[in-house]
């Protein structure tokens, strides 16, 4: 039985954590947190994540062969890479070029592109105000990315890391957002690129749309 509980859903911060238990080859318990059916406000569920929010982990083998639990998308990714040692350096100045990414993508890509696919497509009103507000910012956010990507594989260190993972699935929502991939090339070299890897891309669907 392995040791890894992964509470998650078919979003793009659920999508995170499947990808990097996928790339690490990791086994896993899944639970399937159906967010449409409030399954994330069940007594259980909060007992994990107080906050009501997918992805959550649980490792009945954490440090010191103690039980712990993680939330949050980008931590879980960071404990992930420190228990395999992998996707992330060791090096003080490499971890943080990675550390630096996940963060963009934590504090801006993902409150950012989720509101503008709430503004978009989930909002019984539509306020012409909101949709412009967060698809300007988005579009912002995807003029960075690509340059951050100009002449470059990956997001950070010319290596694979828990950055490119944690913004995959953001990209892979272009038709939510309603952008042209084409605008921004390299992030459009990228994804293709990334999208190709048989274990991310099976990340991408262990929980299907
Ligand atoms: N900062 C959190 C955000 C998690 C989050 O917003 N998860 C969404 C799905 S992508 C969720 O659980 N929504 C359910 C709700 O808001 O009730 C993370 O990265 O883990």
């Amino acid at each position: 039985m392995p040791s890894l509980d992964l509470y998650t859903w078919k979003t793009s911060n659920g999508r995170k954590a499947t990808i990097m238990m996928e790339e690490c080859g990791l086994e896993y318990n899944l639970h399937p947190i159906d967010i449409s059916k409030d399954m994330q406000f069940s007594e259980e569920f909060i007992g994990i994540n107080p906050n009501s929010k997918i992805p959550a982990l649980v490792d009945k083998n954490g440090p010191n062969g103690q039980p712990f639990s993680v939330i949050e998308s980008g931590a879980i990714l960071m404990y992930l890479a420190e228990k395999t040692g992998l996707f992330m350096p060791r090096e003080m100045q490499k971890r943080y070029e990675v550390i630096q990414w996940v963060m963009f993508q934590m504090g801006g890509v993902g409150p950012i592109f989720g509101q503008v696919h709430h503004f978009k497509r989930a909002a019984k009103e539509k306020v012409p105000y909101a949709i412009n507000r967060y698809y300007n910012e988005c579009r912002r956010l995807y003029g960075v990315l690509d340059n951050r990507l100009n002449g470059r594989t990956y997001l950070a260190n010319e290596e694979l890391s828990i950055a490119d993972f944690c913004m995959l699935p953001w990209v892979s929502r272009h038709d939510w957002q309603e952008i042209e991939l084409g605008d921004f090339e390299n992030v459009k070299r990228w994804y293709e690129m990334m999208i190709d890897r048989p274990a991310l891309s099976r990340g991408m669907n262990i929980i299907p749309d």
